[in-house]
């Protein structure tokens, strides 16, 4: 028997992933590449107790010991049978999940990044303790965390910071090929980001409606010109937006970011049936903050803002925010490193 346990960050992406290649749908292949920052202030922290076994799983999220036939229990289920259909090694063994995150579950702030990276970064650590994975790289393991949760992979770097994941099916065309190519990797490290800061705005804590995994696969099939969207991302907006973060060119920055929220958003509306994730008072945080030069919003699958700006402007744009979602809604989060083992 051995036990790890880790803690792994979660992500903010500013170039977002929505929706699998459907002719890869099973190995999690993006359509598009995404770009995201690592969070340092939002993390699940994993502890996972390998024994000899024949695949059986036990998961307890946030204390709460996870049924089989649930949805958190068949998410995790699904992956591990995909670990299995990589790594048959795997199988002869059980494993007993407990994690617990720091922030809301499913309410936007990406919880199955932060819970899925730091299961696949957890399990590889266990693999490579009982020497039967050599490979702890990131590389692997973002692919391994891919299987997972898509987004999930974009928390795996270790220097984290901004992480690009590549969409891969570009590059090569056999399933196997294909998968090696989509993992995610450090653009800039944190220590790039130092005149940044990132304000999280809770504007609900509840469940959302629809979850990510359904309401992309919506979007792929019923959005007229999804896949206009995902070439002009991937050819004309994801460039842009490189390009600005290696000059450090802030405004520059923070305009794409906001467009390329505002793009998913447009295509989550007009899905069908349409999927709106944005609440009132995520509107009011667009309006208040669309026209500064110094600031970008951007919103997930969920009405809660993650606000991207000048640490020396930081007390102003909160001032707005608290105005506007309530004086205990913000959160400021730095720009941080991907997971780590803890003492269990
Ligand atoms: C992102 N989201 O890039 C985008 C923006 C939500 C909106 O990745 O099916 O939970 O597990 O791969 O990773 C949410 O999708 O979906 C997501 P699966 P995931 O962060």
């Amino acid at each position: 028997m051995l036990t790890v346990e880790v803690t792994a960050p979660t992500n903010i992406a500013l170039v977002k992933y929505w929706g699998k290649h459907p002719k890869y749908q099973w190995l999690f292949i993006p359509t598009k590449s995404s770009v995201s920052f690592t969070l340092s202030s939002f993390f699940a922290r994993t502890r996972l107790t390998v024994d000899a076994g024949n695949g059986g799983i036990d998961f307890t999220l946030n204390g709460q010991k996870a049924n089989k036939g649930s949805s958190e229990f068949e998410y995790v289920e699904s992956f591990f049978e995909r670990i299995f259909s990589n790594y048959q090694f795997a199988r002869k063994y059980s494993y007993c999940i407990e994690s617990q995150n720091n922030f809301p579950t499913a309410a936007g702030f990406a919880s199955s990044a932060a819970g899925f990276s730091a299961l696949a970064f957890a399990f590889a650590l266990a693999m490579s303790k009982v020497n039967i994975m050599d490979s702890l790289d990131d590389k692997t393991v973002s692919i391994v965390a891919r299987l997972g949760s898509g987004s999930a992979a974009r928390s795996i770097p270790s220097n984290g910071g901004m992480v690009i994941w590549h969409r891969g099916y570009d590059k090569a065309s056999k399933a196997t090929l294909v998968s090696k190519a989509s993992y995610a990797e450090t653009l800039y490290p944190p220590s790039h980001f130092a005149e940044l800061a990132i304000i999280c705005v809770k504007v609900s804590s509840e469940e959302k409606k629809i979850r990510s995994r359904a309401g992309m696969e919506e979007s792929v099939r019923s959005v007229y010109d999804y896949w206009q969207w995902v070439e002009y991302e991937e050819s004309t907006l994801l460039p842009l937006l490189l390009n600005a973060a290696k000059r450090k060119k802030w405004q520059a920055l923070f305009k794409l970011t906001k467009q390329a929220s505002n793009n998913f958003h447009s295509v989550c509306l007009r899905t069908t049936p349409p999927m709106i994730y944005l609440s009132d008072r995520s509107r009011e945080i667009i309006e208040a903050i669309q026209f500064l030069p110094y600031a970008a919003y951007t919103f997930d699958a969920g009405p809660n803002a993650v606000v991207i700006t000048l640490k020396d402007k930081t007390e102003e744009v909160e001032g707005l925010l608290k105005n506007i979602a309530g004086k205990h809604s913000t959160v400021v989060s730095g720009i941080g490193n991907g997971p780590r083992e803890v003492r269990p």
